[in-house]
């Protein structure tokens, strides 16, 4: 067998004498003379093979000692339990061979001894993952998925699959990426919206989806992916108040299972978190207006009814709130109806604000959702206030014509999650391929 362990799961007392065979990459080498260690690395940490000079072959010390930094490499020994070596054992190598063999110099550094740029490190990606604390933030980011198949499941949804090839916008018109489908236009999806929405009426009941969004975002900022991962759910017979709760319990829960699973992860990126208080802190879009005009003077400007929360608004407020209740994630809720797409639904008794919800954390929005429109004549009056023509949307507007249950939803991005979970500076170091406005390759 080309492996018997990952280097993580041996045990030194238990194991100790044992034979086994690791395999990994070579992370380095230590000539001291006497002593030679070759370090292993493979998903699950290091791995210290010894060989002392006086006790071992000849020809697997010459191995070693040719061997370039970050090759393949397959070991067999015999585990030894040595308190000073790295995970409390070393390996007395039998044998040692060079799978595959790495070039010098290397296009990064590995060690994490030399900081490289983010470019650098994006252009040669493969070899940037390399690093445990890149590793790590996908290993998390595993975990963070799992658990919310997991939450999702037990709470009766069903994971489903959307088109990504559409034609239509959902969310406004301006950000769209057309592609030439045939003889015809068409556009990469922007979100799952009208198919979560279109599947409630076909009584699926529950559904998610986590899958890739497109958006031409022309700005190039620390937290815009043009490509980026939509948790989305659609539930019915629920108001926004329900949807809340769902969002707000599945956060919580996320961050339970990242505590509990990926201590070691957290470890390497020095990392403890603290598990969000239920139930999320309220606001409402008018709370936050008169918050921001009268006990935040940083802000200059003004805001008024219908204006957007900006970035520096948004922020600051995230601030204000963590510091009066020492929570990052709250919500926003209310907003303008004309501040949100279409579908979100109106208050029966004040029209101009909406049934729709920001969750956020302090660093930035992280989710929106709302009730939507179950009524057919509704949406279409909504649909031309917004400018559309709703022809463009028949196959949409159809569903609401023959039983369309009350229902609502949310977004929420992947990466965004896992950027201020982590806390991490850009959001690209979330996505294994970044696309941004100057990115296309790897
Ligand atoms: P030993 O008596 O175990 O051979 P040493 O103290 O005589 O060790 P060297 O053999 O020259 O020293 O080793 C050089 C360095 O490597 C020392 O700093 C030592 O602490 C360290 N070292 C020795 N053996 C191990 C080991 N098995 N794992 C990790 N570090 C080791
Ligand atoms: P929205 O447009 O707010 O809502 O998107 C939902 C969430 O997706 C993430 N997101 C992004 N992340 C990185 N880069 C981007 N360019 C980007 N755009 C969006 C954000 C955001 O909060 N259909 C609604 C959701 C719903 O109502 O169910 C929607 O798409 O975290």
């Amino acid at each position: 067998a080309l492996r018997t362990h990952f280097t993580g799961e041996i045990n030194p007392e238990a194991d100790n004498g044992q034979t086994v065979t690791l395999s990994g990459w070579v992370h380095e080498v230590r000539d001291l003379g006497g002593i030679t260690f070759l370090v292993l690395r493979d998903r699950f940490g290091r791995a210290q093979v010894t060989l002392v000079k006086k006790k071992v072959e000849a020809d697997l010390l010459e191995t070693v000692k040719r061997v370039s930094r970050e090759s393949v490499v397959t070991v067999t020994g015999t585990v030894k339990a040595e308190a000073k070596a790295p995970n409390g054992y070393e390996l007395i190598p039998e044998s040692i061979t060079v799978i595959s063999d790495a070039e010098s110099p290397l296009p990064m550094d590995t060690t994490g001894k030399v900081d490289a740029e983010l470019d650098t490190r994006l252009d040669n990606r493969f070899m940037d993952l390399r690093r445990e604390e890149q590793t790590a933030v996908f290993v998390i980011r595993d975990t963070v998925q799992k658990a919310i198949r997991d939450f999702l499941t037990e709470n009766k949804f069903m994971e489903t699959t959307t088109s990504k090839i559409v034609a239509a916008a959902t969310e406004g018109g301006t950000d769209l990426f057309p592609i030439s489908y045939f003889d015809r236009e068409a556009f990469l999806n922007q979100s799952p919206q009208l198919f979560k929405q279109m599947l409630m009426s076909a009584g699926l009941d529950r559904v998610y989806e986590i899958g890739p969004i497109f958006r031409a975002e022309e700005h190039d900022t620390r937290k815009h992916l043009n490509e980026a991962t939509s948790i989305d759910i659609e539930m019915s017979f629920a108001d926004h108040e329900d949807v809340m709760e769902l969002l707000e319990n599945m956060i919580v829960y996320i961050y339970e299972q990242v505590v509990e699973k990926c201590q070691p992860s957290l470890a390497v990126l020095e990392k403890e978190l603290q598990i969000p208080k239920l139930p999320f802190n309220k606001y409402t879009y008018e709370q936050v207006l008169e918050i921001i005009n009268n006990e935040i003077p940083e802000i200059e400007d003004k805001m008024q009814f219908g204006d957007d929360i900006g970035t520096q608004a948004e922020h600051l407020f995230g601030e204000y709130v963590f510091n009066k209740t020492g929570e990052s994630h709250y919500f926003i809720v209310d907003w303008p109806t004309e501040t949100k797409p279409f579908y979100a639904m109106p208050y029966e008794d004040r029209p101009e604000i909406s049934k729709s919800f920001d969750m956020m954390h302090r660093m930035m929005e992280l989710s929106s959702g709302a009730q939507r429109i179950h009524q057919h004549d509704l949406l279409v009056q909504r649909i031309m206030e917004k400018g559309l023509n709703p022809s463009g949307f028949d196959f949409y507007l159809k569903t609401f014509k023959f039983g369309m249950p009350p229902h609502g939803g949310f977004g929420v991005g992947a990466e965004r999650l896992i950027m201020t979970m982590l806390e991490l500076d850009n959001i690209r170091e979330a996505v294994l391929f970044p696309r941004d406005r100057k990115r296309l390759s790897p």
